[in-house]
């Protein structure tokens, strides 16, 4: 134990530590994951001392990844914890990844000397953190007197929660913690911030030119992404596509916003209504990668050109995401909250839904895809296959409609998108904007830890390698966590050979029938190796009922999968065809 104790309540001096907790728990932060090491080891067990919650990772790249979660679940910036230089970095990738996903976090780091480091003279863990975070974040601050504390923790809860949310890093030279100053003055120089994420109410005239084009539509259609499962307008977003009679699509995070089997949902008929709506209002989504760009094939027109019959309104914080990839003809800049109420009172009953012929073809192509597909999910095959297994834990999930879903992979993604149903908002968390592997158990502990319902983690062999040392943190903790590795051998698949001819495996392939299983075991936690699905729906029966921590070695056939998952066509081609 540290030999220094925190100033007490009525102490006359207080110091950095002090005064950074309390600036954190004034502000409503009452969680902290990180890892601890010079000069933060104090500030970890002082934190724990004065009653936050303080989640010890193995990596700082899975407590970023579950700051990043809590921050999207809750709307508080979630909080990362590092030590310096290398704890700084493996913190990074998080902080990257919660900006492009935008979800609020700040990671704040501990970091050597400043001194020192401006003469680049060689201290321990030397870095100019500060520099390195700022291209990669929304804002990035350095504290260095104690004085100062209150407004470097208001300025970074404001810079990660108003306007598009994401990643903060604020930096704190290890002197800042032993500095000390008179008790009351500290006090008083802490912020409680308010309102930090004002409203921003939309123009009235941006309201009515988006609610012309949407009533003048033929085939209107609603696009929702997870910056409306962020907002938390769960009420009026639902409102919105039921009283207007609109046909809406989920994107992976947004799905369960409104039940994925809501018969407005478009969602089995999506390559239909991409193509063929002529009004498309996007609420929380931008028209990047995920949605070819808002060009091409996917929406009814030529490669490279946008569908001259559709029109497009846009609701989003960023304004200066508007005719990013497209024109956009109706933007509606304003927060998704403000924004949906705004249009719902200028919707009454004399609203026209849109035509049956609309509505009516996309339940007919619906009706044939779900039952094509329930037909796929009623096979039995041995290995299992993908959807075998995936049948077990979408009927877990409508068993549980409660429990949040965590999920990454390739294969192991797709499949499970479009095959596990989802019935409440910001109960899916996955790979996000980047589809980035490596958020598995970080997503999952920040799940579990903020909401404490069960989590039913869905992951491709590959993506838990990224995070998998982390169950031990889900064992320590003793949180509800259900990981289920689809192992497929693989990166893919298992099956593919080494072109060169040597003794060496192909890149993508693992060693065979790893038994991931003992993993969880060897801390504690309930290891099961499923090879049926009834042996796979037990275990996850069991484990979603007991709340112990639990990981299922699910094996799936090792040639099932395909290169990229749903993605095969990002990959660069040889110039030269093969003959
Ligand atoms: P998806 O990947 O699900 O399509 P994106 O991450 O691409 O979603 O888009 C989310 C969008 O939501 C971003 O453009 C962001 O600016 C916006 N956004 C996030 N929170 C809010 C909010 N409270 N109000 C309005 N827009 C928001
Ligand atoms: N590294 C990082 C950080 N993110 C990535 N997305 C990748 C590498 C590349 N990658 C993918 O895009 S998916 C994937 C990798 C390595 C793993 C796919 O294998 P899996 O899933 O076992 O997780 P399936 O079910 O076998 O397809
Ligand atoms: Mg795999």
């Amino acid at each position: 134990m540290s030999s220094q104790t925190l100033p007490a309540d009525d102490a006359p001096q207080t110091d950095g530590f002090r005064l950074v907790i309390d600036a954190l728990k004034l502000n409503g932060i009452d969680t902290v994951f990180g890892l601890p090491g010079i000069p933060i080891t104090d500030l970890t067990r002082k934190m724990q001392a004065q009653g936050l919650r303080v989640i010890s990772f193995r990596h700082e790249q899975h407590a970023g990844n579950a700051a990043a979660a809590a921050g999207f679940l809750t709307q508080k910036p979630g909080i990362c914890l590092t030590v310096s230089a290398p704890g700084f970095l493996n913190g990074l990738t998080a902080l990257a990844n919660a900006t492009v996903n935008c979800f609020p976090m700040i990671l704040i780091s501990g970091s050597s000397e400043r001194e020192v480091v401006d003469l680049q003279q060689g201290d321990y863990e030397e870095m100019d953190q500060l520099a390195i975070a700022k291209p990669l974040c929304k804002a990035a601050f350095r504290v260095l007197h104690a004085q100062d504390i209150g407004v470097g923790v208001a300025r970074a809860i404001r810079a990660a929660l108003s306007g598009r949310p994401g990643g903060v890093y604020l930096d704190l030279p290890a002197k800042l913690f032993s500095q000390s100053m008179d008790a009351e003055a500290g006090r008083k120089s802490l912020i409680e911030v308010v309102d930090p994420a004002p409203r921003q109410i939309p123009a009235p005239d941006a309201v009515e030119r988006a609610l012309a084009l949407l009533e003048g539509a033929k085939r209107p259609l609603i696009l929702l992404g997870k910056g409306a499962a962020y907002a938390q307008a769960d009420a009026d977003i639902r409102a919105l596509v039921e009283k207007t009679g609109i046909p809406y699509l989920p994107m992976s995070m947004a799905k369960g916003l409104l039940p994925d089997n809501h018969a407005l949902s478009a969602s089995a008929a999506r390559s239909h209504v991409l193509a063929e709506a002529d009004v498309v209002m996007l609420i929380g989504a931008r028209l990047n990668w995920l949605l070819s760009h808002g060009k091409g094939k996917t929406w009814g027109a030529d490669k490279g050109t946008s569908n001259k019959n559709q029109q497009f309104i846009q609701i989003d914080i960023a304004p200066t995401e508007i005719d990013s990839n497209v024109a956009i003809a109706a933007p509606l800049i304003g927060d998704i909250g403000s924004c949906v109420s705004a249009l719902l009172a200028g919707i009454d009953a004399k609203w026209a839904k849109p035509p049956a012929e609309w509505t009516g073809g996309i339940a007919e192509r619906k009706d044939k895809n779900l039952s094509k597909m329930a037909a796929t999910l009623e096979l039995d095959p041995s290995p299992m296959s993908f959807q075998s297994a995936l049948a077990v834990i979408r009927d877990q999930v409508k068993a549980r409609p409660d429990a949040i879903v965590v999920n990454e992979g390739a294969n192991t993604l797709d499949f499970a998108r479009s095959i596990v149903d989802m019935y409440e908002p910001r109960k899916r968390l996955d790979v996000g904007t980047w589809g980035i592997m490596g958020i598995g158990m970080g997503f999952a502990v920040a799940a579990a830890v903020t909401t404490g319902k069960p989590v039913i983690a869905i992951e491709g062999d590959s993506a838990f390698g990224f995070s998998g040392m982390e169950v031990e943190t889900i064992c320590r903790y003793n949180l509800p966590v259900c990981v289920i590795v689809f192992n497929n051998n693989g990166i893919y698949r298992g099956t593919d050979v080494n072109l060169g001819g040597g003794a060496d495996v192909a890149p993508t392939v693992f060693v065979k029938n790893a038994r991931y299983d003992k993993l969880m075991e060897a801390f504690g936690g309930v290891g099961v190796h499923a090879t049926t699905r009834e042996e796979l729906r037990a275990a996850l029966t069991e484990a979603v009922a007991s709340g112990k921590p639990t990981l299922i070695n699910a094996v799936i056939d090792e040639a099932a999968g395909t290169e990229s998952g749903r993605i095969t066509s990002l990959n660069p081609q040889a110039a030269a065809k093969k003959k």
